[in-house]
């Protein structure tokens, strides 16, 4: 859908002039925005001001998109690896017939245990790995991960455990917002996340607490910093809700109500020595009292962790303690406090966090489904007999993304075979036997399925408003053809869908059951069925969202109530077509589902619906932790590091081109006045940082946000491009050639990417 402005002549339309909507796909907000084209480059992007969820918000990384649609690392044909480490490249039929003899000459030799998958979208991508569930099926391929492996798991873990189901905050409204080692100003991580901080700023009867060691660009607008020492977390939240349960300030009646299993954790929050885990986190015991009263008094609370401590020491019992503090406060399924919310796709299967499997190779604990990102490579390379010996990566490139980058560059030589989707040559590509080109996201249907909000959650179907770039296909297409060339399915099988789909998606729904009761074995392939046969009878571009007809139905079924009262009409099967016609047709972003607050409770995943505090793990954690270290510094490593700081102009690995960034090209080394002091550096300079990991020369940055001992290197950084398409060079330095893949959480294994060990000095 296109718009235009009015031109000199009101009858010719300057095709350079129409506004093509569509979205921002740099973080998990996935902001709506206008674009102007010029031929194929992406010339300005606006707000959408039309869109449901974002309003015409934008944050600056929007402004040049460009860079991701449109440079020299884009890839045009599939290739394969020849045995000198150069790549041909080879048409689609051959390159996929020989990723599918690749793929099951693996498995057929030893076993689909063999086989892994990895990735399968970032953060504006989420059909990718719809359908590469469908080739993940095909191919019998039961171990995975991605991502949310290596960041979210504790977290996961802990919702399963108290909630059955994630949780959100209404940050929009809450009386008092707290941000735990998050800073929304840079990463967002809800709606509208700068517009949000500056009116709780700007509010004298709301408040704001940010526990983060440095000074961030939100800690600047909060009423309570609470600048903990890196790694301390656990101490000051503890602390927090120590004062909570000390001076009588737990909601009781909340807690009777409404929970089950509390009384363990309360008592031991009870034994809590405020003043000396005050002074082992380093806030002023004033302060953090004044604070914790704040967060109990208050009519609404809502919470949100990150990086900063989902990535640091203690990060699981964190997770359990941050989620306590709006528990003991009673601050659920109310306005401005946390919320459950519907899902189109849930990102995790909290059942199978509570199930608690093993990795097969490891023995560690598997996460909703996913192994733990820092075993990957020891799953690969090892001799146990149901190591990895394949893989297949979309949408991720972990070689530069996943601790340990030695690590995983050995893995990628000891798979047997690996093939990478991408739209660029990534550093995880240049080491896969097999790369097949994506067309990008603005090439194709897509869409996140990051929609969180309460009681109104949206959801944003994309249209392509570019053509694919010659030489790629969209995943869909791969996937389908995959699995063709698995002998799945064939024509004959697919042309009574094909004929129901274009009478109609009621019609098209009784063929489908049909289908599923003739062929069960089917069930795992259904996204590439939906493509080859409901989609081919949507609009120009769209047969990638046939796989949501699937998810809607399930909303339907799922959220009846919900789905009406969001003005979506029809009984049954109806109801689910209409909301699938309505994302088919809207370039704003819809609202399908509209809750009551009570609903919240409704939407626990718990068996008695009510919220089941007590974790016995961690609760002895808890316990435990007066006699934990707050310090992880030696002699030898008088620093911490945090490895992946989210600035203005980081974007994961999504951009790959320097250029986008119009300041600090390379993302310099932060470090506080006092050590630059010490050290003898000025802004501008260089110095070497090394770990235990690995040692790489960063231009520094004097920062007087950054607290004595803690420094900081930007993600993102650190990877191959050649601006005249030539061969590649980084730019800055890759985070994880500085990281390892033991340093990490006991439960969940995510890295402590924020508390790296590190020495510094001054190159010459
Ligand atoms: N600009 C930008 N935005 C992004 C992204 C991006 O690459 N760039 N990536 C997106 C993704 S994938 C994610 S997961 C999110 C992550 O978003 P965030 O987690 O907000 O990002 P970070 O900057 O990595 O870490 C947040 C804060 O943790 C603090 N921190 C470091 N150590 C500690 C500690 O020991 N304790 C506490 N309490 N805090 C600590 C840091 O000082 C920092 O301010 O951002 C998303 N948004
Ligand atoms: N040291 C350190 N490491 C970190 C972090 C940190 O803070 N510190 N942050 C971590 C976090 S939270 C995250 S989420 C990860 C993110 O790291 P990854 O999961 O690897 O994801 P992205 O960087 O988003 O990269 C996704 C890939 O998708 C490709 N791509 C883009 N569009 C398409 C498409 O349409 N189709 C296909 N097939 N590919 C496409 C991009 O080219 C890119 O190679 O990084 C993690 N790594
Ligand atoms: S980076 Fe995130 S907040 Fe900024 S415009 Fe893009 S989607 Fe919106
Ligand atoms: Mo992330």
């Amino acid at each position: 859908m296109t718009t235009t402005e009015p031109t000199a002549a009101a009858d010719v339309v300057d095709p350079k002039l129409e506004w093509h909507k569509t979205v921002c796909i740099l973080c998990s907000n996935n902001c709506g925005v206008e674009v102007r084209l010029d031929d194929r480059e992406i010339t300005r992007v606006r707000g959408n001001k039309s869109h449901v969820a974002s309003k015409g918000y934008t944050c600056e990384k929007a402004l040049r998109l460009n860079h991701y649609q449109n440079n020299t690392g884009r890839l045009t044909s599939p290739l394969r690896r020849e045995a000198d480490g150069s790549y041909t490249e080879v048409d689609w039929d051959t390159a996929i017939s020989e990723v599918v003899a690749g793929l099951t000459g693996v498995r057929d030799t030893h076993g689909a245990k063999s086989l892994m998958y990895y990735g399968g979208g970032g953060q504006g991508n989420h059909l990718v790995g719809a359908y590469g569930s469908a080739t993940r099926r095909a191919l019998g391929i039961t171990v995975r991960s991605n991502a949310l492996a290596q960041e979210k798991t504790g977290e996961a873990w802990v919702d399963g455990r108290l909630f059955g189901t994630h949780t959100h905050g209404d940050f929009h409204h809450a009386e008092v917002s707290v941000f735990v080692g998050k800073n929304p100003w840079h990463s967002h991580g809800f709606d509208e996340a700068r517009r949000v901080l500056k009116d709780i700023k700007a509010d004298d009867a709301r408040s704001m607490v940010v526990i983060d060691p440095r000074r961030s660009e939100t800690a600047d607008l909060a009423d309570f910093h609470l600048q903990v020492k890196p790694g301390t977390d656990a101490f000051c939240i503890a602390a927090l809700g120590g004062v909570i349960v000390q001076e009588g300030l737990v909601d009781q009646t909340f807690l009777d109500e409404n929970t089950t299993g509390s009384a363990d954790v309360v008592a031991e929050l009870g034994k809590v020595d405020v003043a000396s885990y005050a002074t082992r986190c380093g806030v002023d015991e004033d302060l953090l009292r004044t604070a914790a009263r704040r967060i109990a008094t208050a009519e609404s609370v809502a919470v949100l962790e990150d990086l900063g401590i989902e990535m640091a020491p203690n990060s699981t019992l964190v997770s359990y303690l941050q989620k306590l503090l709006w528990i003991l406060s009673g601050s659920f399924a109310k306005p401005g406090g946390m919320t459950t919310h519907s899902a189109m796709a849930p990102l995790f299967n909290y059942s199978a966090s509570r199930r608690e499997p093993a990795s097969p190779v490891t023995g560690s604990q598997v996460i909703s489904d996913l192994v733990q990102c820092n075993e990957i490579p020891e799953m690969v390379s090892t001799d146990h007999p149901d190591r990895i010996r394949a893989m297949f990566i979309e949408s991720a490139n972990p070689v530069h993304s996943l601790a340990g980058g030695d690590d995983w560059r050995a893995a990628m030589a000891d798979l047997d075979f690996s093939v990478v989707i991408d739209v660029a040559m990534t550093e995880t590509a240049r080491l896969a036997s097999y790369v097949l080109p994506a067309s990008s996201q603005y090439e194709k249907a897509e869409a996140t399925f990051f929609s969180l909000a309460f009681p109104d959650n949206t959801f944003t179907l994309r249209a392509p408003i570019l053509e694919p770039l010659e030489g790629t296909l969209p995943e869909p297409e791969i996937h389908a053809r995959i699995v063709r060339e698995l002998g799945l399915y064939d024509d004959e099988m697919l042309a009574p869908l094909r004929e129901a789909a274009a009478d109609g998606l009621e019609a098209f729904g009784v063929a489908m059951m049909t289908a599923a009761a003739e062929h069960p074995e089917l069930a795992g392939v259904a996204p590439v069925i939906l493509y080859e046969t409901l989609g081919q009878t949507l609009p120009e571009g769209m047969a990638g969202a046939a796989v949501l007809w699937f998810s809607t139905q399930q909303v339907a079924m799922k959220y009846t109530a919900a789905v009406r009262a969001a003005s979506i009409e029809g009984d049954d099967s109806e109801l689910g077509n209409n909301l699938f016609r309505k994302l088919i047709e809207s370039r704003d972003g819809v609202v399908f589902t509209h809750h009551e607050y009570e609903e919240s409770w409704n939407l626990l995943k718990t068996d008695d619906k009510k919220i089941s505090v007590d974790i016995p793990e961690l609760v002895a954690d808890l316990a435990a932790l007066a006699d934990m270290p707050t310090d992880h510094r030696t002699d030898e490593f008088p620093f911490i590091l945090a490895a992946g700081e989210r600035r203005s102009f980081t974007a994961n690995t999504i951009i790959r081109d320097p250029a986008w960034r119009k300041k600090d090209a390379e993302g310099a080394l932060r470090l506080s006045p006092a050590d630059a002091e010490a050290v003898g550096v000025e802004t501008g300079g260089r110095i070497r940082v090394t770990t235990p990991g690995g040692s790489a020369v960063a231009v520094v940055e004097v920062n007087d946000t950054m607290q004595d001992g803690f420094i900081s290197l930007p993600n993102g950084m650190g990877l191959d491009y050649s601006p005249a398409g030539g061969n590649p060079e980084a730019v800055g330095i890759s985070p994880n050639e500085l990281t390892t893949v033991d340093w990490k959480d006991e439960y969940a294994g995510t890295p402590w990417h924020k508390h790296v060990p590190a020495k510094l000095e001054v190159v010459a």
